[in-house]
Formats: C-alpha cells, sequence, structure tokens
C-alpha cells in the first residue's frame, strides 16, 4: 500500500466531508488554497512536516484521481458529503455508465432508483472493472447494475463530470436502470 494512503484518505475527510474541522472553507467548486491545507494539517502531529511536494506525489501516486492542484489551489473531484452543494459540470454522458453496489439494497434501488444518500450526488463508473471494485466495498458479490445513461440525459437527467472514470448524477430512476 502507497505510503501516501492515510494522507489521501486525512485530505478526502478535510475537502470532502468536513473542511470545519479544519478550519477550512471550500468554495462553491470545492476549491481551497493549498497554503491553508498545508498549515491546517500541520496542526497535527503526524503531518507536522507536510509539503505541496507530498501533495503532489499522493496526486500521483494514488490509483483514482481523487483531488486536483491547479494554481496552488486544491480540491477534490467528487464524494462530498458537505450541506453546500459543490458544481460540477453538467457534461453529456457515454450511452452507459454502471454502478456496484451491494445485494442488500437492490430491492430499495428497483423501488426508489439510485439516491445519493449520504453523498451530494449519485457515482457512476465508466466501466464494470471500476463499478466492481466500487461495490466490493460493501460486498463481496457486489451487483453491476448498467445505467442508460444517454436516454436518461435526453429524457433531461442532468449528469456531471466527477473524474475521468467516474460520473456523477442527481438521482437515476429505476425505469434507466437494468437489474441484469
Ligand atoms: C446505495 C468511492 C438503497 C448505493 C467509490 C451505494 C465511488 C441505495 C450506497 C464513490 C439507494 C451509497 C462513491 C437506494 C443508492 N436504496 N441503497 N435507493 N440508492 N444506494 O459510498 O457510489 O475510493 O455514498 O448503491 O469508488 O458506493 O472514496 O456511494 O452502495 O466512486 O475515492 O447507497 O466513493 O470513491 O454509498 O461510492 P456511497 P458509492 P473513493
Amino acid at each position: 500500500m502507497s505510503k501516501y494512503v492515510n494522507l489521501s484518505k486525512e485530505v478526502s475527510y478535510a475537502l470532502r466531508h468536513s473542511p470545519e474541522k479544519f478550519g477550512l472553507v471550500l468554495d462553491e467548486n470545492g476549491w481551497v488554497n493549498v497554503d491553508e491545507l498545508l498549515e491546517a494539517l500541520r496542526q497535527d502531529k503526524k503531518w507536522t512536516s507536510i509539503e505541496l511536494d507530498d501533495l503532489i506525489s499522493m496526486i500521483e501516486a494514488s490509483d483514482k484521481k481523487r483531488h486536483e492542484i491547479v494554481d496552488n489551489k486544491i480540491r477534490a473531484l467528487y464524494g462530498h458529503s458537505v450541506p453546500s452543494q459543490i458544481k460540477k459540470e453538467v457534461a453529456e454522458p457515454p450511452e452507459y455508465l454502471y454502478h456496484g453496489t451491494a445485494r442488500r439494497f437492490i430491492e430499495s434501488i428497483k423501488e426508489k432508483g439510485l439516491l445519493s444518500q449520504e453523498r451530494q450526488y449519485v457515482h457512476l463508473s465508466v466501466d464494470r472493472q471500476i463499478a466492481y471494485n466500487v461495490g466490493r466495498r460493501k460486498d463481496e458479490k457486489p451487483i453491476i447494475l448498467k445505467i442508460k445513461a444517454k436516454l436518461a440525459w435526453k429524457k433531461g437527467v442532468l449528469f456531471y463530470k466527477g473524474d475521468d472514470k467516474v460520473w456523477l448524477s442527481d438521482s437515476i430512476k429505476s425505469e434507466y436502470i437494468e437489474f441484469q
């Protein structure tokens, strides 16, 4: 496991879920000043000598593109649960997207569709393998749902760019979901 995993989890916690615990305020697109994040992290004895280069290496070492740094600002690209909605760029999705979930949620998803639950958006994956890995977090035999994304888009459902592997949406009715 990369030595940056713990740092990445801490940064995700700050930038997705609890910026106020770090004295940070996200702007409407989720950005904070890198120096402010570094200063906040350094208050914790685990991260007293953290530098910009560590954040850059953390992003490079990651299996997923969870965070990005542009012009001395940093943000999480998806996953947010902060109370004020982070604005994401609307974009036309591919024909199909995928969602990996636990067997125990299927009945509820059939009834209510995919809901964002604790997060701000529903998270969708560009392929089955990624969706499988997402679902494995909650079930050893996850169910992969196939989402008729383009059809939903044509019917007016909004989709947003997360990163190159993750798409976001507000909710997905079950009529757009293939349960296989
Ligand atoms: C389920 C990780 C019952 C949904 C991943 C999911 C992802 C329902 C769970 C990203 C439901 C929410 C997000 C309904 C949805 N009834 N259950 N109507 N609608 N659900 O963790 O998509 O590694 O908030 O199926 O890789 O699992 O952290 O969302 O199981 O990209 O970067 O409610 O987080 O990325 O769980 O994961 P989550 P998710 P990182």
